[in-house]
Protein backbone atom coordinates (compact mmCIF):
# COMPACT_ATOMS: atom_id res chain seq x y z
CA UNK A 1 0.00 0.00 0.00
CA UNK A 2 1.63 3.38 -0.81
CA UNK A 3 1.53 5.87 2.35
CA UNK A 4 -0.77 8.83 2.14
CA UNK A 5 1.43 11.83 2.40
CA UNK A 6 0.94 14.20 5.24
CA UNK A 7 0.91 18.12 4.77
CA UNK A 8 0.57 20.50 6.86
CA UNK A 9 -0.18 24.08 5.33
CA UNK A 10 1.24 27.81 5.87
CA UNK A 11 -1.52 30.21 4.95
CA UNK A 12 -0.25 33.60 4.81
CA UNK A 13 -2.74 36.41 5.96
CA UNK A 14 -2.49 38.87 3.10
CA UNK A 15 -6.68 39.86 2.55
CA UNK A 16 -9.52 38.91 3.14
CA UNK A 17 -9.31 36.01 0.84
CA UNK A 18 -7.17 33.96 3.06
CA UNK A 19 -10.06 31.75 4.91
CA UNK A 20 -11.33 30.24 0.87
CA UNK A 21 -8.18 30.56 -0.36
CA UNK A 22 -6.92 28.46 2.88
CA UNK A 23 -10.03 25.71 2.34
CA UNK A 24 -8.93 25.81 -1.73
CA UNK A 25 -6.08 24.43 -0.21
CA UNK A 26 -6.99 21.40 1.63
CA UNK A 27 -9.30 20.42 -1.56
CA UNK A 28 -6.38 20.00 -4.06
CA UNK A 29 -4.23 18.52 -1.38
CA UNK A 30 -6.36 15.44 -1.38
CA UNK A 31 -6.35 15.98 -5.74
CA UNK A 32 -2.75 15.06 -5.03
CA UNK A 33 -3.63 12.28 -3.02
CA UNK A 34 -2.45 13.66 0.16
CA UNK A 35 -3.43 14.10 3.72
CA UNK A 36 -4.35 17.51 5.39
CA UNK A 37 -3.05 17.42 9.10
CA UNK A 38 -3.12 20.92 10.20
CA UNK A 39 -2.32 24.80 9.32
CA UNK A 40 -0.93 27.96 10.95
CA UNK A 41 -1.76 31.34 9.56
CA UNK A 42 -0.09 34.39 9.57
CA UNK A 43 -0.39 37.86 9.04
CA UNK A 44 1.87 39.33 6.24
CA UNK A 45 2.72 42.99 7.21
CA UNK A 46 6.12 42.85 5.07
CA UNK A 47 7.50 40.00 3.25
CA UNK A 48 10.50 38.97 4.58
CA UNK A 49 12.87 38.48 1.86
CA UNK A 50 14.54 35.28 2.63
CA UNK A 51 11.83 33.25 4.30
CA UNK A 52 8.68 35.40 3.70
CA UNK A 53 7.09 34.60 7.26
CA UNK A 54 8.55 35.75 10.14
CA UNK A 55 11.52 33.90 12.06
CA UNK A 56 9.15 33.52 15.01
CA UNK A 57 6.62 32.28 13.19
CA UNK A 58 9.12 29.74 11.96
CA UNK A 59 10.32 28.56 15.49
CA UNK A 60 6.26 28.31 16.40
CA UNK A 61 5.59 25.43 13.34
CA UNK A 62 9.10 23.88 14.06
CA UNK A 63 8.01 23.04 17.65
CA UNK A 64 4.30 22.22 16.28
CA UNK A 65 5.99 19.76 14.07
CA UNK A 66 8.71 18.02 16.57
CA UNK A 67 8.39 14.34 16.30
CA UNK A 68 6.35 14.26 12.96
CA UNK A 69 7.99 12.39 10.76
CA UNK A 70 7.43 12.70 7.05
CA UNK A 71 5.21 15.75 6.75
CA UNK A 72 5.41 17.97 3.99
CA UNK A 73 4.99 21.52 4.29
CA UNK A 74 2.74 23.12 1.64
CA UNK A 75 2.81 27.22 1.63
CA UNK A 76 0.18 28.42 0.06
CA UNK A 77 1.60 30.71 -1.90
CA UNK A 78 4.65 31.55 -3.99
CA UNK A 79 8.16 31.15 -2.91
CA UNK A 80 10.99 32.12 -4.55
CA UNK A 81 13.43 29.01 -4.77
CA UNK A 82 15.47 30.85 -1.85
CA UNK A 83 12.64 31.26 0.28
CA UNK A 84 11.70 27.33 -0.20
CA UNK A 85 15.37 26.22 0.66
CA UNK A 86 15.36 28.57 3.67
CA UNK A 87 11.89 27.41 5.38
CA UNK A 88 13.59 23.74 4.85
CA UNK A 89 16.52 24.50 6.37
CA UNK A 90 14.70 26.02 9.18
CA UNK A 91 12.30 23.05 9.71
CA UNK A 92 14.71 20.38 9.90
CA UNK A 93 15.05 20.37 6.78
CA UNK A 94 11.90 19.27 5.69
CA UNK A 95 10.33 18.98 2.75
CA UNK A 96 8.56 22.40 1.47
CA UNK A 97 6.34 22.92 -1.54
CA UNK A 98 4.50 25.84 -2.40
CA UNK A 99 1.35 26.32 -3.96
CA UNK A 100 2.58 26.23 -8.00
CA UNK A 101 4.23 23.12 -7.13
CA UNK A 102 1.18 21.49 -5.52
CA UNK A 103 -0.79 22.55 -8.58
CA UNK A 104 1.09 21.20 -11.22
CA UNK A 105 1.39 18.08 -9.06
CA UNK A 106 -2.56 17.43 -9.48
CA UNK A 107 -2.36 18.65 -13.19
CA UNK A 108 0.31 15.83 -13.62
CA UNK A 109 -1.71 13.62 -12.07
CA UNK A 110 -4.71 14.28 -14.28
CA UNK A 111 -3.33 14.69 -17.70
CA UNK A 112 -4.76 12.09 -19.73
CA UNK A 113 -4.04 13.24 -23.47
CA UNK A 114 -0.66 13.10 -24.50
CA UNK A 115 -0.49 16.35 -25.32
CA UNK A 116 -2.20 16.96 -22.01
CA UNK A 117 1.47 15.80 -20.60
CA UNK A 118 3.72 17.49 -22.89
CA UNK A 119 2.03 20.49 -21.74
CA UNK A 120 2.27 19.56 -17.99
CA UNK A 121 5.00 18.51 -17.84
CA UNK A 122 6.63 21.87 -20.05
CA UNK A 123 5.14 23.92 -16.89
CA UNK A 124 6.48 21.54 -14.41
CA UNK A 125 10.52 21.46 -15.99
CA UNK A 126 10.05 25.17 -16.70
CA UNK A 127 9.29 25.53 -12.78
CA UNK A 128 11.36 23.78 -11.23
CA UNK A 129 14.40 24.56 -13.59
CA UNK A 130 15.38 27.98 -11.60
CA UNK A 131 15.09 26.07 -8.16
CA UNK A 132 17.71 23.91 -9.04
CA UNK A 133 20.35 26.17 -8.95
CA UNK A 134 23.00 25.74 -5.78
CA UNK A 135 23.66 23.12 -3.41
CA UNK A 136 20.88 21.55 -1.87
CA UNK A 137 18.51 22.41 -4.29
CA UNK A 138 15.21 22.87 -3.77
CA UNK A 139 14.05 19.72 -6.06
CA UNK A 140 16.31 17.22 -4.25
CA UNK A 141 14.83 18.02 -1.18
CA UNK A 142 11.38 16.97 -2.23
CA UNK A 143 12.70 12.83 -2.03
CA UNK A 144 9.68 11.62 -3.83
CA UNK A 145 5.78 12.19 -3.43
CA UNK A 146 4.02 15.25 -3.93
CA UNK A 147 6.20 17.54 -6.50
CA UNK A 148 8.32 15.67 -7.42
CA UNK A 149 6.16 13.74 -9.87
CA UNK A 150 5.53 14.08 -13.65
CA UNK A 151 2.91 13.26 -16.16
CA UNK A 152 1.96 9.80 -16.18
CA UNK A 153 3.70 8.28 -13.28
CA UNK A 154 6.96 8.65 -14.41
CA UNK A 155 9.70 10.61 -11.67
CA UNK A 156 10.54 14.14 -12.53
CA UNK A 157 14.34 15.15 -14.05
CA UNK A 158 16.91 16.64 -11.41
CA UNK A 159 19.35 17.15 -13.92
CA UNK A 160 19.49 20.68 -15.16
CA UNK A 161 21.39 20.33 -18.47
CA UNK A 162 18.85 17.34 -19.87
CA UNK A 163 16.02 19.50 -18.25
CA UNK A 164 17.29 22.43 -20.62
CA UNK A 165 17.19 19.80 -23.92
CA UNK A 166 14.06 18.43 -22.13
CA UNK A 167 12.31 21.63 -22.17
CA UNK A 168 13.32 22.46 -25.94
CA UNK A 169 12.37 19.38 -27.28
CA UNK A 170 9.10 19.75 -25.85
CA UNK A 171 8.47 23.65 -27.15
CA UNK A 172 9.54 21.82 -30.38
CA UNK A 173 6.95 18.79 -30.14
CA UNK A 174 4.05 21.30 -28.72
CA UNK A 175 4.23 23.42 -31.27
CA UNK A 176 4.02 20.45 -34.51
CA UNK A 177 1.52 19.29 -32.65
CA UNK A 178 -1.92 19.97 -34.41
CA UNK A 179 -4.32 19.36 -32.23
CA UNK A 180 -6.62 16.84 -33.41
CA UNK A 181 -9.72 16.14 -30.56
CA UNK A 182 -11.44 12.84 -31.43
CA UNK A 183 -14.06 12.92 -29.36
CA UNK A 184 -15.53 10.34 -30.35
CA UNK A 185 -12.56 7.14 -30.02
CA UNK A 186 -12.03 8.36 -26.70
CA UNK A 187 -15.01 8.59 -25.24
CA UNK A 188 -17.69 5.29 -24.16
CA UNK A 189 -16.16 2.40 -22.86
CA UNK A 190 -16.61 -1.18 -24.39
CA UNK A 191 -19.52 -1.98 -22.34
CA UNK A 192 -21.32 1.10 -23.72
CA UNK A 193 -21.02 2.83 -20.25
CA UNK A 194 -21.62 6.89 -20.63
CA UNK A 195 -18.95 9.01 -19.63
CA UNK A 196 -20.43 11.64 -17.25
CA UNK A 197 -17.77 14.30 -15.87
CA UNK A 198 -17.89 16.66 -13.24
CA UNK A 199 -16.52 20.12 -14.06
CA UNK A 200 -16.18 23.32 -11.40
CA UNK A 201 -14.29 25.42 -9.68
CA UNK A 202 -12.35 23.11 -6.80
CA UNK A 203 -13.57 23.29 -3.10
CA UNK A 204 -17.29 22.93 -4.37
CA UNK A 205 -17.87 18.86 -3.46
CA UNK A 206 -17.21 17.88 -7.04
CA UNK A 207 -15.13 14.52 -5.30
CA UNK A 208 -17.66 13.99 -2.44
CA UNK A 209 -20.19 13.86 -5.10
CA UNK A 210 -18.31 11.36 -7.01
CA UNK A 211 -18.05 9.44 -4.10
CA UNK A 212 -21.75 9.98 -3.37
CA UNK A 213 -22.63 8.33 -6.58
CA UNK A 214 -20.26 5.80 -6.82
CA UNK A 215 -19.96 4.20 -3.61
CA UNK A 216 -17.28 5.52 -1.45
CA UNK A 217 -13.93 3.32 -1.73
CA UNK A 218 -16.13 0.33 -2.48
CA UNK A 219 -15.77 0.48 -5.79
CA UNK A 220 -12.93 -0.70 -7.41
CA UNK A 221 -11.14 0.86 -10.28
CA UNK A 222 -11.58 -0.85 -13.57
CA UNK A 223 -8.07 -1.67 -14.20
CA UNK A 224 -7.90 -0.86 -18.07
CA UNK A 225 -9.74 2.55 -17.42
CA UNK A 226 -7.52 3.67 -14.26
CA UNK A 227 -4.53 3.69 -16.11
CA UNK A 228 -5.71 6.13 -18.77
CA UNK A 229 -7.40 8.28 -15.98
CA UNK A 230 -7.22 8.01 -12.49
CA UNK A 231 -9.94 10.23 -11.58
CA UNK A 232 -12.51 7.98 -13.43
CA UNK A 233 -14.71 5.57 -11.45
CA UNK A 234 -17.59 3.37 -12.32
CA UNK A 235 -21.20 3.49 -11.31
CA UNK A 236 -24.60 2.26 -12.08
CA UNK A 237 -27.11 4.64 -11.75
CA UNK A 238 -31.15 3.44 -12.63
CA UNK A 239 -29.15 -0.27 -13.50
CA UNK A 240 -27.30 1.00 -15.97
CA UNK A 241 -23.97 1.42 -16.55
CA UNK A 242 -21.40 4.67 -16.04
CA UNK A 243 -18.38 6.17 -16.16
CA UNK A 244 -17.78 9.24 -13.44
CA UNK A 245 -14.62 11.50 -14.01
CA UNK A 246 -13.59 13.95 -11.73
CA UNK A 247 -11.26 16.96 -12.96
CA UNK A 248 -9.09 18.91 -11.28
CA UNK A 249 -11.63 21.97 -10.84
CA UNK A 250 -11.03 25.25 -11.54
CA UNK A 251 -8.14 27.13 -9.30
CA UNK A 252 -8.53 30.61 -8.29
CA UNK A 253 -5.36 33.00 -8.70
CA UNK A 254 -3.72 30.81 -11.10
CA UNK A 255 -0.30 31.12 -11.92
CA UNK A 256 -0.96 32.69 -15.27
CA UNK A 257 2.12 30.57 -16.87
CA UNK A 258 -0.50 27.37 -15.87
CA UNK A 259 -2.95 28.11 -17.69
CA UNK A 260 -2.46 26.06 -20.14
CA UNK A 261 -1.53 23.26 -18.65
CA UNK A 262 -4.56 23.47 -16.59
CA UNK A 263 -6.92 23.62 -20.10
CA UNK A 264 -5.17 20.26 -21.42
CA UNK A 265 -6.29 18.69 -17.80
CA UNK A 266 -9.91 19.48 -18.57
CA UNK A 267 -9.86 16.93 -21.64
CA UNK A 268 -11.14 14.18 -20.19
CA UNK A 269 -14.18 16.31 -18.84
CA UNK A 270 -14.66 17.38 -22.63
CA UNK A 271 -14.72 14.18 -23.83
CA UNK A 272 -18.17 13.44 -21.95
CA UNK A 273 -21.90 11.84 -23.25
CA UNK A 274 -23.19 14.68 -20.19
CA UNK A 275 -21.13 17.26 -17.82
CA UNK A 276 -21.82 18.43 -14.75
CA UNK A 277 -21.43 21.96 -13.39
CA UNK A 278 -20.76 22.04 -9.84
CA UNK A 279 -21.19 25.27 -8.34
CA UNK A 280 -21.04 26.19 -4.39
CA UNK A 281 -24.55 27.61 -3.76
CA UNK A 282 -23.45 29.12 -0.60
CA UNK A 283 -20.24 31.01 -2.78
CA UNK A 284 -20.60 33.02 -5.98
CA UNK A 285 -21.93 30.18 -7.95
CA UNK A 286 -23.27 32.63 -10.81
CA UNK A 287 -19.28 33.54 -11.59
CA UNK A 288 -18.33 30.11 -10.96
CA UNK A 289 -20.68 28.87 -14.00
CA UNK A 290 -19.81 31.45 -16.47
CA UNK A 291 -15.95 30.67 -16.25
CA UNK A 292 -16.93 27.36 -16.48
CA UNK A 293 -18.66 27.51 -19.33
CA UNK A 294 -16.51 30.19 -21.11
CA UNK A 295 -13.59 28.31 -20.78
CA UNK A 296 -14.92 25.08 -21.67
CA UNK A 297 -16.70 26.92 -24.98
CA UNK A 298 -13.02 28.01 -25.76
CA UNK A 299 -12.08 24.44 -25.81
CA UNK A 300 -14.58 22.94 -28.14
CA UNK A 301 -17.08 22.01 -25.68
CA UNK A 302 -20.26 20.69 -27.06
CA UNK A 303 -21.57 18.23 -24.79
CA UNK A 304 -25.27 18.75 -22.68
CA UNK A 305 -24.62 19.78 -19.26
CA UNK A 306 -26.38 19.97 -15.68
CA UNK A 307 -26.13 22.83 -13.59
CA UNK A 308 -25.37 21.89 -10.14
CA UNK A 309 -25.40 23.27 -7.12
CA UNK A 310 -23.84 21.79 -4.31
CA UNK A 311 -23.85 22.73 -0.43
CA UNK A 312 -27.27 23.73 -0.08
CA UNK A 313 -27.68 22.86 3.49
CA UNK A 314 -25.27 25.95 4.12
CA UNK A 315 -28.40 28.56 3.33
CA UNK A 316 -31.69 29.13 4.82
CA UNK A 317 -33.62 28.79 1.33
CA UNK A 318 -33.37 28.10 -1.70
CA UNK A 319 -35.91 30.14 -3.52
CA UNK A 320 -33.44 33.01 -4.39
CA UNK A 321 -31.79 30.18 -6.54
CA UNK A 322 -31.89 30.22 -10.08
CA UNK A 323 -34.51 27.41 -11.38
CA UNK A 324 -32.07 25.85 -14.06
CA UNK A 325 -29.99 24.01 -11.88
CA UNK A 326 -30.63 20.89 -9.57
CA UNK A 327 -30.02 21.83 -6.09
CA UNK A 328 -28.51 19.27 -3.74
CA UNK A 329 -26.32 18.81 -0.80
CA UNK A 330 -23.96 16.16 -1.02
CA UNK A 331 -22.87 16.33 3.01
CA UNK A 332 -26.82 15.76 3.64
CA UNK A 333 -27.36 13.59 0.88
CA UNK A 334 -30.26 15.62 -0.05
CA UNK A 335 -31.57 16.33 -3.77
CA UNK A 336 -29.15 13.13 -5.37
CA UNK A 337 -32.20 10.90 -6.06
CA UNK A 338 -33.56 14.16 -8.53
CA UNK A 339 -29.92 14.51 -9.58
CA UNK A 340 -29.85 11.06 -10.48
CA UNK A 341 -33.35 11.82 -12.60
CA UNK A 342 -32.37 14.82 -14.55
CA UNK A 343 -28.85 12.83 -15.26
CA UNK A 344 -31.12 10.24 -16.60
CA UNK A 345 -33.81 12.67 -18.37
CA UNK A 346 -30.76 14.68 -19.80
CA UNK A 347 -29.22 11.61 -21.52
CA UNK A 348 -32.60 10.06 -23.12
CA UNK A 349 -33.00 13.30 -24.91
CA UNK A 350 -29.56 13.25 -26.53
CA UNK A 351 -29.71 10.21 -27.94
CA UNK A 352 -32.41 9.02 -30.90
CA UNK A 353 -33.96 5.71 -31.31
CA UNK A 354 -33.56 5.14 -34.79
CA UNK A 355 -33.77 2.05 -37.48
CA UNK A 356 -31.37 2.10 -40.05
CA UNK A 357 -31.86 -0.14 -43.28
CA UNK A 358 -28.56 -0.99 -45.04
CA UNK A 359 -28.63 -2.00 -48.29
CA UNK A 360 -26.16 -5.02 -48.96
CA UNK A 361 -24.18 -3.43 -51.56
CA UNK A 362 -23.33 -0.45 -49.12
CA UNK A 363 -22.02 -2.58 -46.17
CA UNK A 364 -18.64 -1.63 -46.27
CA UNK A 365 -20.24 1.98 -46.31
CA UNK A 366 -22.02 1.35 -42.97
CA UNK A 367 -18.81 -0.45 -41.69
CA UNK A 368 -17.34 3.20 -41.82
CA UNK A 369 -19.80 4.83 -40.17
CA UNK A 370 -21.36 2.26 -37.77
CA UNK A 371 -19.39 3.47 -34.92
CA UNK A 372 -21.14 6.21 -34.13
CA UNK A 373 -24.20 4.29 -33.06
CA UNK A 374 -25.16 1.96 -30.16
CA UNK A 375 -26.36 -1.41 -32.00
CA UNK A 376 -29.15 -2.95 -30.53
CA UNK A 377 -30.03 -5.63 -32.99
CA UNK A 378 -29.18 -6.35 -36.49
CA UNK A 379 -32.06 -8.32 -38.63
CA UNK A 380 -31.80 -9.35 -42.27
CA UNK A 381 -34.47 -8.88 -44.86
CA UNK A 382 -34.24 -9.01 -48.36
CA UNK A 383 -31.85 -6.64 -50.17
CA UNK A 384 -30.75 -5.64 -47.08
CA UNK A 385 -29.70 -5.80 -43.00
CA UNK A 386 -32.04 -3.70 -40.56
CA UNK A 387 -30.50 -2.49 -37.06
CA UNK A 388 -31.85 -0.89 -34.24
CA UNK A 389 -29.78 1.43 -32.45
CA UNK A 390 -29.36 4.47 -30.86
CA UNK A 391 -27.19 7.60 -31.49
CA UNK A 392 -26.26 10.92 -30.43
CA UNK A 393 -27.87 13.32 -32.02
CA UNK A 394 -24.90 15.51 -33.16
CA UNK A 395 -23.30 11.94 -35.28
CA UNK A 396 -27.73 11.78 -36.76
CA UNK A 397 -26.00 13.34 -39.70
CA UNK A 398 -23.22 10.71 -40.44
CA UNK A 399 -26.12 8.04 -41.01
CA UNK A 400 -28.58 10.08 -42.53
CA UNK A 401 -28.25 7.92 -45.65
CA UNK A 402 -29.21 4.54 -43.57
CA UNK A 403 -32.19 5.94 -41.16
CA UNK A 404 -35.58 3.91 -41.95
CA UNK A 405 -37.49 5.12 -39.14
CA UNK A 406 -36.86 8.25 -36.66
N1 LIG B 1 -21.54 22.09 3.85
C1 LIG B 1 -21.25 21.26 2.86
N2 LIG B 1 -19.96 20.95 2.61
C2 LIG B 1 -19.69 20.12 1.59
C3 LIG B 1 -20.72 19.54 0.79
N3 LIG B 1 -20.13 18.76 -0.14
C4 LIG B 1 -18.80 18.84 0.05
N4 LIG B 1 -18.52 19.65 1.09
C5 LIG B 1 -17.20 19.98 1.65
O1 LIG B 1 -16.52 20.85 0.74
C6 LIG B 1 -15.13 20.59 0.76
C7 LIG B 1 -14.61 20.33 -0.65
O2 LIG B 1 -15.16 19.13 -1.12
P1 LIG B 1 -14.47 18.32 -2.33
O3 LIG B 1 -15.40 17.22 -2.67
O4 LIG B 1 -13.08 17.99 -2.02
O5 LIG B 1 -14.51 19.44 -3.48
P2 LIG B 1 -13.80 19.44 -4.90
O6 LIG B 1 -12.56 20.24 -4.75
O7 LIG B 1 -14.78 20.13 -5.80
O8 LIG B 1 -13.54 18.04 -5.31
C8 LIG B 1 -14.93 19.40 1.69
O9 LIG B 1 -14.51 19.90 2.93
C9 LIG B 1 -16.29 18.76 1.77
O10 LIG B 1 -16.50 18.11 2.99
C10 LIG B 1 -22.08 19.88 1.11
O11 LIG B 1 -23.04 19.44 0.49
N5 LIG B 1 -22.27 20.75 2.16
MG1 LIG C 1 -11.74 17.24 -5.87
Amino acid sequence: MENIEKVFVIQPITDDKWRSLHDEAVALIESAGGAYCGSCYQNIREINPATYIGSGKLGEIKSTLEGLEGVTVLFNGELTPSQTLNISAALDDRKVIDRTTLILDIFARNAVSSEGKLQVELAQLKYIYPRLKGKGSALSRLGGGIGSRGPGETQLETDRRYIRYRIRFLEKRLGELTVRRDLFSSRRSKDGAKVISLVGYTNTGKSSLMNALTGAGVLEKNALFATLDPTARRCVIDGKPFILTDTVGFIRQLPHDLVEAFKSTLESAINCDLALFVADASGDYQMQFETTQQTLAALGFDRPYLKVLNKCDLLDSTDTLPADCVYISVKKREGLEELKNAIMESLASSYAEVTLFVPYDRMSLYSRVSRFVNEKSRSYADGGMKVVCSVDRIYLPHIQDFIAEN
